[in-house]
């Protein structure tokens, strides 16, 4: 499955970059199939993946051994939503070597407090760590990866606790002085006021990232225009999965049975094709001809 290419390649191909959000080797594939060039493994889904909200519930490990999985499952690159780091920079720099080595591409970090909660709750009382502690976890990564092709990107939530543009541009200037290679401005309100006052006046040479989910209402290219050069889609897998089992529970429930229901499920060979059953099939006729020549040429004690 190897043939991962780097998000800076990426970006030097075709733009805009657009990520989908995953959470399980499945979900990735998928992604890949409908012909995504990079996934965002989401800390929202893999919560909600567990019945959990998006709050620091999961540990790095849990984390990290589905990220795992899923980087053996694809082909593109894997960028891996850490939260606020799991602890400060000592944490963060071990994390990095971690997710390096797991295969992951990218990275990103985030300026909320641990344990954080998820963007999209009702705000809370919690403030932002400090600026310059939040640089200095990107600095750690920074010195953590082994390769400079590995992509950190940092986040900052400024706009989400309403600290206003002065704020997020104030911090997001100072995590691209402590290396980052990309910021990502994150929003929660209905339009792209807050995102596109921050692009024009972005002054550093990284790109910027956004994640259009409350204001939905733009294309990627549209995105682009505006200064994004990567768009994350983060939660719509997980979305349209629920839905659609909702659905389909309903229906059985109803019926009490599921006729009716193939048009709109997967058939099982679409999931056989999809698990990789046709090429476990060739492995297995290939070691039933291994046995018999094995057997033809053994001497027979
Ligand atoms: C996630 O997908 O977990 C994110 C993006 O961090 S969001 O949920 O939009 O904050
Ligand atoms: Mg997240």
């Amino acid at each position: 499955m190897l043939q991962v290419h780097s998000i800076h390649s990426l970006l030097d191909q075709e733009l805009p970059l657009e990520v989908i959000g995953c959470h399980s080797p499945l979900s990735a594939r998928l992604a890949q199939v409908a012909g995504f060039k990079a996934v965002w493994v989401s800390s929202l889904e893999l919560s909600a993946l567990n019945g959990l909200p998006d709050a620091n519930f999961l540990t790095m490990s849990e984390n990290l051994s589905v990220i795992q999985s899923i980087c053996r499952s694809v082909s593109i690159p894997v960028i891996a939503d850490c939260d606020s780091g799991y602890g400060n920079e000592l944490n963060v720099y071990r994390m990095t070597q971690l997710y390096e080595h797991a295969g992951v591409s990218g990275i990103c970090i985030e300026d909320n407090v641990f344990p954080k909660k998820c963007s999209f709750y009702e705000a809370g009382e919690e403030e932002l760590v400090p600026m310059e502690e939040h640089a200095r976890k990107i600095a750690a990564a920074c010195k953590g990866r082994r390769s400079n092709d590995f992509f950190i990107m940092a986040r900052t939530e400024a706009f989400i606790r309403n600290l206003g543009l002065q704020e997020a541009l104030k911090r997001a200037r100072a995590y691209a002085d402590a290396g980052a290679d990309a910021i990502v401005v994150h929003s929660k309100i209905k339009t792209d006021e807050e995102i596109v006052a921050f692009s024009r006046a972005w002054d550093r040479d990284i790109p910027l990232v956004c994640i259009p989910t409350t204001y939905n209402q733009y294309s990627s290219v549209d995105l682009l225009e505006k200064g994004y050069k990567i768009v994350i889609f983060a939660n719509h897998g997980l979305r349209a999965s629920v839905s659609a089992m909702q659905a389909a529970f309903d229906h059985i429930k109803k019926n009490r049975s599921s006729i009716g229901l193939d048009g709109s499920i997967a058939s099982l060979q679409e999931v056989f094709r999809l698990t990789g059953v046709p090429e476990m099939e060739r492995l297995i006729a290939s070691f039933q001809f291994s046995h018999d020549v094995q057997r033809v040429q053994s001497p027979r004690l």
